[in-house]
């Protein structure tokens, strides 16, 4: 054999070596992505197969806090960011605090909040403690975090496993995000490994059930069915004895959407309590009110009168992303002192936040201080 057909060859095989090298590298490198698709994930291409939290390089509380900051940037740029501009141009003196007071009470917290954050700020200037704008925005967040911790300390904590089945109704007016958050609920909970059902309590609406069902397949979590028109109570009746029979944890109840200035529907509610008590003597173990806050000082009214026909133990404050009125949380809060159990910052299964006072003053404030 002549030399350069020698060389030829030994070029060829090199060549070859190192091709077959890289196929080999990127075969071992998409090894673990080659997992073959279960049944049940290809029927749900809206699931995530990996979580959120392992998809993100951040910690979890980074990611959960910016979440909470963006779903809230509408509400900063509202009467947050009118005391940002009040403040940041004048001294802070009686001219100013006059300014304030108008602020406050067309900020859509409700009279009674305006005012508390308004005495608080005054009695303050009033005692020489405030030199400068950050001054006023320390006072102005210690206040709204009290009112927030006041109602979180008197209502105490969801205790899931208090009971089992755990029995949960959602009541509100139609649209407030009632289904939308059970279906929340149950993914957040059924991932925690609770053995969650639900009960299509909304026999109102034909699709009422079908939307459930659709979040009830997303989490895992059966519905108990009724008949269109027939009696919500039966459902969720139901629901809680199978829950009972086959050892659930949780059972979560919808309701149909009602306008809380309609007696016979509260009426219906409160016929709907009693039976739950019926089926299980210590249920409801909880009752969330889910209230929208786009609705603003509406939302304060309409809890109220949900107030005097339910024992609601829990607020669901939804829609917190859409709106500039989330500062309305104050005065539900002050006015029903009933704590807020979760706020809802967007549509998606993961958009539901665990309400804690001091996380969500931060965030609603976030940035004042410096901005003033
Ligand atoms: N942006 C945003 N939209 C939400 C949130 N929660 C619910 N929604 C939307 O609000 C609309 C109404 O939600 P539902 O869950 O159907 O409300 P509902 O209270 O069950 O309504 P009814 O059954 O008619 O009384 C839907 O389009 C939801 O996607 C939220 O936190 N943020
Ligand atoms: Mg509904």
């Amino acid at each position: 054999m002549n030399q350069p057909v020698m060389y030829g060859i030994v070029a060829a095989a090199v060549v070859f070596v190192v091709l077959l090298t890289i196929v080999l590298l990127r075969r071992s490198r998409r090894a673990p992505l080659a997992r073959p698709e279960t049944e049940g994930e290809k029927a749900r291409p809206d699931l995530k197969l990996v979580p959120p939290e392992a998809e993100s390089k951040q910690p979890v509380a980074v990611e959960k806090r910016k979440a909470l900051k963006e779903g809230l940037e509408k509400t900063r740029g509202g009467f947050i960011s009118r005391i940002g501009s009040l403040l940041g141009k004048k001294q802070i003196d009686a001219g100013l605090i006059d300014q304030l007071e108008e602020i406050l009470f067309t900020a859509d917290i409700g009279a009674k909040t305006s005012s508390k954050l308004f005495e608080a700020v005054r009695s303050s200037l009033s005692r020489n403690e405030l030199k400068d704008a950050d001054a006023v925005w320390t006072v102005i967040r210690k206040e709204s975090e009290h009112i927030l911790a006041e109602a979180q300390t008197l209502g105490g904590k969801v205790d899931l496993g208090r009971a089992k089945p755990f029995v949960l109704l959602t009541i509100g007016v139609n649209g407030a995000g009632k289904t939308t958050t059970i279906g929340k609920l149950a993914a957040k909970w059924a991932g925690a490994g609770k053995k969650v059902l639900l009960a299509a309590g909304d026999t109102f609406r034909a699709a009422a059930t079908e939307q459930l069902e659709i979040w009830g397949q997303r989490a895992g979590a059966p519905v108990v069915k009724g008949k269109e028109g027939g009696d919500p109570s039966s459902v969720i009746f139901d629901a809680i004895k199978r829950g009972e029979a086959e050892g659930y944890d949780i059972v979560i109840a919808d309701t149909a959407g009602r306008l809380h200035t309609k007696t016979n529907l509260m009426e219906e509610l409160q016929k709907v309590r009693r039976v739950v008590q019926k089926a299980m003597p210590s249920a409801p173990h909880e009752t969330f009110l889910v209230l929208d806050a786009t609705n603003g000082q509406n939302a304060i009214a309409q809890a109220v009168m949900f107030k005097q026909a339910m024992d609601i133990t829990g607020i669901v404050l939804t829609k917190l992303d859409g709106t500039a009125k989330g500062g309305v949380i104050l005065g539900i809060c002050d006015e029903l002192k009933v704590p807020v159990r979760f706020v809802g910052i967007g549509e998606k299964v993961d958009d539901l936040r665990e309400f804690d006072p001091k996380e969500f003053v931060d965030a609603l404030y976030e940035n004042t201080e410096s901005a003033a």
